[in-house]
């Protein structure tokens, strides 16, 4: 990737109040003369007329409509991001992202980045290393909605023609905050370097990527996305004596068993 690429004209960031949002806003401004920030919850005002905020619920598909009118590309990070009950997860997740993708293609939007996640194949063992065509295995209805996000890319592509990278976030924190997140981890800057790599490749028709950083300790195998160009830089191995320092978790604890860790252990959210 040149170190300067042409930028969009709009760019549109969904969940730009959230964690991941909040650096986005910040690390995505060479991308696009203008970006536009959405979110159910409040955020800071524009700072200068290459942002625009608009608040607006995944939820409600007349305004989705709107907010996607006049955009170039969109990156998707909006939506319940931990595990809930199936309702709560329905509006944002499930229906919003449909809602996303439909605006897409009545407004001709060619390319969308979708934050998917490890909860996709969560319910995989940790002594497995997965690729992109691995059985997806969803260890939660969290990770049932980035599974349907995903098949909705799929979709989208064959039927029109709209372009998706799915990215399987790992753990993108400051650093790592347990042993689980040694193979997780996935940096901020490496984030940024994906969320370039999957706005400006050619013909990625829907790719999965994992959205990790170069740890030694490895789960995911990123060959079928070796077109991205994506070369992550940081590693979580720095911070290893500080996580193996926490307490020891019992060596039946789900954290120590799946991928996922405590998702897959997460519910019933009804009665028996
Ligand atoms: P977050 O929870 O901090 O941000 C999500 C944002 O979506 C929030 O600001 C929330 O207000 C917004 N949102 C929720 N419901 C909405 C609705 N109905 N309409 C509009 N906006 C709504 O999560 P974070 O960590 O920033 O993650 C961003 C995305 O990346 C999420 O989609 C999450 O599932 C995904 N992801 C994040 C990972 C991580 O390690 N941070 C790992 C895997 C996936
Ligand atoms: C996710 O999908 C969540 O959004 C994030 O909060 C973390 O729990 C992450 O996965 C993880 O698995 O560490």
């Amino acid at each position: 990737m040149s170190s300067s690429p042409t930028p969009f004209n709009r760019l549109l960031l969904t969940g730009a109040a959230g964690g991941l949002g909040k650096v986005l806003r910040e690390r995505l401004k060479p991308y696009a003369r203008i970006l536009r920030l959405s979110d159910i919850a409040e955020m800071p005002a524009a700072t200068s007329e290459h942002e625009e905020v608009v608040r607006c619920d995944l939820a409600d598909k007349q305004a989705v409509d709107q907010l996607v009118e006049g955009v170039d590309a969109i990156l998707h990070f909006g939506g319940v991001s931990t595990e809930h009950s199936f309702e709560t997860i329905l509006g944002a997740n499930i229906c919003g992202t449909f809602h996303l993708y439909e605006a897409a293609r009545r407004h001709g939007v060619k390319r969308v980045i979708f934050a998917s996640s490890n909860h996709v194949i969560g319910f995989h063992q940790q002594t497995e290393t997965l690729d992109a065509h691995c059985l997806r295995r969803p260890d939660s209805y969290y990770g049932l909605s980035k599974s349907y996000g995903e098949d909705l890319a799929s979709f989208y592509f064959d039927r029109y023609g709209i372009e998706t990278v799915s990215v399987r976030i790992g753990s993108s924190f400051p650093e790592p905050q347990n042993v689980r997140m040694l193979a997780t981890w996935f940096s901020y800057d490496d984030l940024v370097q994906l969320m370039e790599c999957s706005l400006y490749a050619s013909d990625v028709g829907h790719t999965v990527v994992y959205g990790v950083s170069d740890n030694k300790a490895k789960w995911w195998d990123n060959r079928y996305a070796a077109h991205l160009g994506y070369a992550p830089k940081d590693s979580s191995e720095p911070f290893r004596e500080k996580v193996e320092a926490l307490p020891p978790l019992p060596a039946d604890d789900p954290q120590r068993i799946y991928q996922g860790g405590a998702f897959a252990a997460m519910g019933p959210f009804e009665g028996k």
